[in-house]
């Protein structure tokens, strides 16, 4: 039970230590703070920080250390898998970055920038382009996600194909370990190799192991030149031969290759408003495929060739080109709104997977013919960034069935999927991270000796198990 004399105590000690404006207990303030994006966790807390800069927020966590007090670290609260969400004991605090919002330096020269961790992904990628750079990290929740978010979840997204995860794109770290102490790194080199590497240890660890507060990220030149094609195709088999030879011979410049049902189509034409389909034709399966270069290549006069090969191969069943700014736009628009689309449209059961790139048309073809076989009562809308071997392999409710009875089956399908997934040798989760809601499939599918090197990486830097306890381990 909540002890309020107590709790108020405690609010009383946390102002004196950074501050009343950064110590929230209204109701009304801490409320979007206590539900996850899917809503799948409603939570309670003892108070919403909102500090003001990195030393304010060791003072916190020092603090939280000496009284044991649990600490969920929060970004722009976009998360799929409840990490960012405090239990339902009302004793935990929710620590917000949104107020280190600077970018602290952008240094064209080296190709860097460090940023703090509140920043909204939207506003790094911005900061780049006025110095004439490119920073490659982009999901569909880029206005609202926080680097740091972004870096404690080791965010995939639409460019990993070229660029590969968050943690690929990180040269240095600040953050703050449970025990309060401030660990400094933000050394800009593409070159250190003094010990074990902190920095990789805290991307992906979902505020577990410490508060990351900045990044020190890598650059790369702005983009010159890029060709956007919406395509249709045969069927998933289809896309992974093309992608084969468009890595073959395109080199570096493929950047995003994406795969979408037509379903997806359905979904976005009817719920998002400006989206239409490319296409006056259905087709069964379509890929959003980009080449971008910093130089001057013809990459459209490229794409249109390869394409019109794999027309003949009878790979390809249609493409459009976006020839404009506008109508490329459009293309990622609908790709991008999917996931808003199938909220609209109802519930939806999340699987984020992946397996060998090779056996992506394989896995599909299994697993959809056991979801039309055992969910009668759901729509397949599977989708993806198929060029990592990614897929959202989600299922909807469908249109009119009750939902009680589909969403009581949630941990048998998921068992279902993630089992083929293991016997894929793939994951059960590929870019989406573990928070509260996967917790149970890494004990099922990670390793003894995986679980137990975990287990003594968190005791040895948070003994005491303030860091987001009840999440991912
Ligand atoms: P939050 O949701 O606030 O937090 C996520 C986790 O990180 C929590 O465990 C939290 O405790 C921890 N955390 C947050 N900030 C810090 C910090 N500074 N220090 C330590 N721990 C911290 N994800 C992808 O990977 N690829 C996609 O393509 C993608 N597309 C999306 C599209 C939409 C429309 C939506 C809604 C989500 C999408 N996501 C995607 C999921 C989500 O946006 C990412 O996981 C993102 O990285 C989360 O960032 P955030 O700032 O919202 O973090
Ligand atoms: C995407 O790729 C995101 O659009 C969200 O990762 C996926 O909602 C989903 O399942
Ligand atoms: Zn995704």
């Amino acid at each position: 039970m909540p002890d309020p004399a107590r709790h108020a105590a405690l609010c009383g000690q946390l102002r004196s230590l950074i501050g009343a404006d950064s110590v929230l207990t209204d109701s009304a303030d801490l409320a979007p703070a206590l539900v996850d994006h899917r809503k799948l966790y409603q939570g309670q807390a003892l108070a919403l920080l909102l500090p003001h800069d990195v030393e304010a927020v060791s003072r916190v966590i020092g603090w939280c250390n000496q009284q044991r007090i649990g600490v969920v670290p929060q970004g722009g609260n976009t998360g799929y898998c409840g990490g960012a969400t405090p239990d339902e004991s009302g004793d935990q605090l929710v620590l917000s970055l949104r107020r280190l919002n600077r970018i602290r330096a952008v240094d064209a020269e080296n190709f860097s920038m460090t940023a703090e961790a509140g920043c909204i992904l939207a506003n790094v990628q911005q900061a780049a382009d006025h110095a004439d750079r490119f920073f490659p990290l982009s999901l569909g929740s880029e206005g609202s996600c926080q680097i740091g978010g972004n870096l404690a979840t080791n965010a995939g997204g639409l460019n990993v194909v070229r660029y590969g995860m968050t943690r690929d794109l990180v040269l240095g770290i600040e953050a703050v370990l449970p025990d309060g102490q401030i660990l400094s790194n933000l050394k800009s080199l593409r070159k250190d190799n003094t010990g074990y590497n902190l920095k990789s240890l805290l991307v992906g660890s979902e505020g577990t192991l410490g508060v990351i507060t900045a990044a020190t990220l890598k650059l790369w030149p702005r983009m010159r030149s890029s060709a956007t094609a919406f395509i249709a195709i045969t069927e998933p088999a289809a896309a992974i031969a093309l992608l084969a030879r468009l890595r073959a011979t395109t080199g570096e410049s493929l950047s995003s290759f994406e795969l979408i049902p037509r379903i997806g189509i359905d979904l976005t034409t009817r719920y998002i408003d400006g989206v239409s389909d490319p296409f006056a034709q259905r087709y069964a399966w379509y890929l959003l495929c980009e080449l971008t270069s910093a130089g001057s290549e013809p990459l459209q006069d490229h794409l249109q060739q390869l394409l019109a090969d794999a027309a003949e191969r009878s790979e390809v069943l249609d493409a459009a080109l976006a020839t404009s700014e506008r109508v490329r736009a459009a293309f990622w628009k609908l790709r991008e709104t999917i996931p808003e689309a199938q909220r609209h449209f109802g519930p939806s059961l999340k699987h984020d997977v992946s397996v060998p790139v090779a056996s992506l048309p394989r896995f599909i073809h299994e697993a959809s013919e056991w979801v039309r076989e055992h969910v009668p009562d759901g729509v397949l809308v599977c989708y993806g960034h198929a060029g990592d071997g990614n897929l959202h392999f989600n299922v909807n409710r469908a249109e009119g069935a009750p939902s009680e009875p589909f969403l009581a089956r949630e941990s048998q399908i998921k068992r279902a999927i993630h089992d083929l997934i293991a016997r894929y040798d793939g994951s059960f989760s590929a870019e989406h991270g573990i928070g509260r809601f996967k917790r149970e499939e890494l004990q099922r599918y990670a390793s003894p000796a995986a679980l137990s090197a975990m287990r003594a990486i968190k005791h040895a830097l948070d003994p005491n198990g303030i860091m987001n306890p009840g999440k991912l381990l």
